[in-house]
């Protein structure tokens, strides 16, 4: 007798098993078949799935990857329709990261807010960062997980979403999601030595509530992802420099360091942040090379 295929969401990989979850909320342990190596297809966190659940205690078989809406490569995670970015007091944050996360999110249409955590610790963070993306439109919301500020706001903001936290480690991922939905993850000091977090986090997992789906993942930095786009296309991903498109002396423009540029120009006169134009600069000379020896 043959079993039934059925349908799931993969919301938790270690090393070749997987933990599908059905839409009735039973959890199996499955295994990727070969033809996903032979296609280079990994599973991902957040995947739609048909899987074999397996008969007796035996693990089944994941059987078929449905189209992903969307998929990140830093987190590694499928079909999100919002990214979290987290940054905190400490460790200090790495702006050059949000931005770059930030990219990734606008190029597939992913909606994109940045939490500022340990509001407790500095309350003055979130305004400042507030201020330096307010042409780019994202949103900039500031929590405490010890004192509970702006927890109810950022649930309202995720409801109906499917989300994603992402950001160095120990900015306070897990300890958000614990304190705003009453989970139980895993949670790191920072340490001492460096002021950095210990790694907590190990993998994705996506926990499923009544109309929020969450992911939390593994913290990252800079080091670990790379951006392989057309540099023309980068621009495109700077919100904020819509309104000048057509305004700069040559066409096209890639706002870097071409004379009659509308961007330099706003930059002076204190319309678009100047230290978000200069990331934006360095990461379009990074993007630039990297085009350039995309072959080698
Ligand atoms: N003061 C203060 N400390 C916090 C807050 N949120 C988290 N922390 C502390 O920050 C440290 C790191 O928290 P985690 O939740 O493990 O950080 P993470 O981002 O999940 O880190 P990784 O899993 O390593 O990526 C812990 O010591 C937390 O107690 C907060 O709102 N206020
Ligand atoms: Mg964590
Ligand atoms: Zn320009």
């Amino acid at each position: 007798m043959s079993e039934a295929l059925r349908r799931g969401t993969l919301v938790s990989g270690v090393g070749s098993f997987y933990t599908v979850c059905t839409p009735e909320g039973e959890r199996y342990v499955v295994r990727a078949k070969k033809k996903f190596r032979h296609q280079h297809l990994t599973p991902l966190v957040g995947d739609e799935v048909e899987f074999f659940p397996g008969k007796n205690e035996e693990n089944g078989w994941l059987e078929t990857i449905l189209e992903r809406k969307t998929q990140c490569v830093r987190p590694p995670v499928a079909n999100i329709s919002l990214l979290v970015l987290v940054v905190s007091p400490e460790p200090v944050p790495d702006l050059k990261l949000v931005d770059r996360l930030m990219v990734q999110a606008i190029r597939q249409n992913i909606r994109v807010c940045l939490a500022v955590t340990k509001s407790d610790l500095d309350p003055d963070l979130a305004p400042r960062l507030r201020a330096s993306y307010h042409a780019s439109g994202m949103p900039v919301l500031s929590v405490s997980s010890l004192t509970g500020e702006g927890l109810d706001s950022l649930r309202s903001f995720m409801r109906g979403s499917t989300c994603c936290l992402a950001g160095q480690s120990g900015v306070g991922k897990s300890t958000l999601l614990n304190a705003m939905f009453g989970l139980d993850l895993q949670t790191g000091d920072i340490s001492e030595k460096i002021r950095r977090g210990k790694n907590t986090t190990r993998k994705a997992e996506l926990f499923v509530m009544d109309d929020i789906r969450v992911l939390d993942t593994a913290g990252f930095s800079l080091l670990e992802i790379e951006t392989l786009m057309d540099p023309a296309e980068l621009r495109e991903a700077y919100p904020e420099f819509v309104p000048f498109e057509g305004k700069c002396r040559f066409s096209p423009c890639l706002h870097d360091k071409e004379p009659g540029c509308a961007v330099s120009r706003a930059v002076t006169e204190g319309t678009l942040d100047a230290e978000r134009v200069s990331r934006y600069r360095e990461l379009l000379t990074e993007v630039r090379t990297r085009w350039r020896e995309r072959y080698d």
